[in-house]
């Protein structure tokens, strides 16, 4: 599955940062990244979206397509398929989770 995968491919894409990333915002309990992605798929039955995102640069991933979690039911409502997204999310024990929507 890409999950397994997920840190090995990220390691990889240090030099397709194209986009200006803003630092984290201060004063939140734990780190929440940015990302700028599409909805390719979302399952509100498993908690669970699928985004083609940009490189994060934070994190030194690479523009790729990979599963969230997402954290709240009421998000779904903005991940429209095939929608264009801003997405703050964090991680939580080895998995990614999308806090906020925009
Ligand atoms: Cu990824």
């Amino acid at each position: 599955m890409h999950q397994s995968n997920h840190a090995a491919m990220h390691v990889q894409g240090m030099d397709m940062q194209g986009m200006q990333k803003s630092p984290p915002a201060k004063g939140v309990a734990s780190t929440s990244y940015k990302a700028t992605g599409t909805v390719k798929a979302a399952d509100p039955a498993a908690g669970s979206v699928t985004l083609a995102h940009g490189p994060v640069r934070a994190l030194n991933w690479p523009a790729m397509t990979m599963t969230f979690l997402v954290k709240e039911k009421a998000l779904f409502n903005k991940l429209v398929v095939g929608k264009p997204v801003n997405v703050e999310f964090v991680s939580q024990g080895g998995k990614y989770v999308v806090t906020a929507v925009n």
